[in-house]
């Protein structure tokens, strides 16, 4: 077989040993070399009897010359190569593809818009607490095709849109779990109905011995899984019926109806309570215990710039939410509280920002951060006060001078960060700084 890898990045550097360790001839393709540890990865290429090219080269040339392309996550489906390799009738694979074919074990793969680390990480604790090796993997962060020859019982598989554009027939996870479906990427995917499409991929293969795991609170996934073949079961962040999981009050409610545990007090936000459910509903199907899954729900702490509690000075706290990229999540995050002051904008990557309007109640004052705050400004005018900020300094100092004690003041962009930040976390990062500098070290938390 002769492999055409895209990128040479974590990704890429992974699937092109893994390909040449099952004796592929195989080309890897960079076309920006000089990435962080790029030297590194192409001596590791190289040394394996991979070739490595660099910059722009003669696509179709190089697509005559191979049987399949696996392209990085983030190459583009206009990309040359994408377009070459459709009109040669070349084989395209994602590395999830490749891996879920691999995997010796059931297979978990969650998507959605928001939520899917969140509940990766979750399913993986629950297996893991119930005696299962299970480890969360994927867009969360490590490369499936690492980990498919490890000892392990089961792999959970954070997927993201662009992973599941390039999958084909033999991507059948045991359970695909679909969280949420909103406006995302649609500057990547061109529309909104081919990134829904590109989600159910997750369970479009899945045959009858799959399960997929769906959200009943949310119309647009209820409309995705009309197609699914396998068999289904909901998650509700309110009472289910027979043969969902759900919660009533502080109580999580398994499919069978049971009461698993009851979390009073602990003020999970409703967006957290969908996670869980999903979570629970995904690990009881791979065998978990309810005592795993229980410990799991107790041990559960939001992840690292996920509504972040990163400061608190007098009555006012200041929240971390810089992985919201799209307004689904911050609509969620916003929601979670009686009282904000939002820091919102950045690249919105093509999405309709107007369905922040949704939260405008809870509002007291947002702060538009980013290259384009007149976005931010048309969303809110004539229902709740703008202010521009220059930097995320400027951002936190207006936003303090506008909170009343009891508010929240809560960074959660709707947007990517690529205007201001190399990252979201960047941007988190910059964030917890600032609040640090305002409220003085003592005073934070984390
Ligand atoms: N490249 C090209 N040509 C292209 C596109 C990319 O040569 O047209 C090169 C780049 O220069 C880079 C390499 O390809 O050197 C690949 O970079 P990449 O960023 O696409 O991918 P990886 O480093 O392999 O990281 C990917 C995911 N990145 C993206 O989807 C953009 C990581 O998710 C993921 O953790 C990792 O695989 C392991 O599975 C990141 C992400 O931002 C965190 N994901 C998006 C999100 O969560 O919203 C989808
Ligand atoms: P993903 O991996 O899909 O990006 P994360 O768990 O990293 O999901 O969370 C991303 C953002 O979405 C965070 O801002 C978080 O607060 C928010 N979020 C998490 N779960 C949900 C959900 N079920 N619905 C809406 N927003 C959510």
């Amino acid at each position: 077989m002769r492999a055409l890898v895209i990128g040479l990045r974590a990704t890429g550097a992974v699937v092109a040993s893994w390909c040449r360790a099952r004796g592929d001839d195989v080309t890897v393709v960079e076309e920006r070399p000089g990435q962080p540890e790029y030297v590194t990865r192409k001596a590791a290429c190289e040394a394996r009897g991979i070739r490595v090219v660099e910059g722009q080269p003669d696509w179709f040339a190089l697509v005559a010359d191979a049987d399949l392309v696996v392209p990085s996550p983030g190459v583009r489906p206009d990309h040359p190569v994408m377009v070459a390799a459709v009109a040669a009738g070349v084989p395209i694979r994602g590395d999830l593809d490749l891996a879920v074919e691999a995997a010796r074990v059931p297979v978990v793969v969650v998507t959605g818009t928001n939520g899917k680390s969140t509940v990766t990480t979750l399913i993986s604790a629950m297996l893991e607490a119930s005696g299962r090796r299970a480890p969360a993997v994927g867009n969360i962060g490590r490369v499936a095709l690492e980990v498919v020859a490890d000892d392990v019982d089961a792999l959970v598989i954070e997927a993201s849109s662009f992973q599941l554009h390039t999958v084909t027939e033999t991507f059948s996870p045991a359970v695909a779990v679909v969280l949420n479906v909103a406006e995302d990427h649609l500057d990547w995917h061109g529309s909104f109905t081919a990134y829904a499409a590109a989600k159910a991929n997750a369970f479009r293969f899945q045959g009858p011995h799959g399960a997929v795991v769906w959200n009943q609170d949310d119309p647009a996934v209820a409309e995705l899984i009309l197609t699914a073949t396998g068999s289904k079961i909901g998650f509700t962040v309110a009472d289910p019926g027979v043969g969902a999981v759900g919660w009533r009050d502080d109580a999580l409610i398994d499919a069978a109806g049971r009461v698993l545990g009851t979390w009073e007090g602990r003020g999970f936000a409703p967006h957290e309570r969908a996670n869980i459910a999903a979570a629970t509903a995904a690990a009881a199907i791979m065998g978990a215990t309810e005592r795993g899954i229980v410990s799991a729900v107790t041990g559960f702490q939001r992840l690292h710039h996920r509504t972040e509690l990163v400061g608190k000075a007098g009555e006012v706290e200041y929240v971390d939410d810089s992985k919201a990229t799209n307004p689904h999540a911050t609509v969620a995050a916003v929601r979670g509280y009686p009282s904000v002051v939002l820091l919102a904008g950045g690249d919105s990557k093509g999405a309709d920002l107007g369905a922040l309007g949704a939260v405008t109640d809870r509002l007291r004052r947002v702060i538009a951060i980013g290259d384009t705050p007149e976005e931010i400004e048309e969303v809110f005018a004539g229902k709740v006060g703008v202010t521009r900020a220059a930097s995320m300094c400027d951002a936190v100092r207006s936003a303090a001078e506008a909170a009343k004690p009891g508010d929240v003041v809560l960074l959660s962009p709707a947007c990517a960060s690529f205007d201001w930040y190399s990252s979201y976390a960047e941007r988190g990062d910059d964030f917890r700084t600032e609040v640090e500098a305002l409220i003085g070290t003592n005073e934070a938390t984390g």
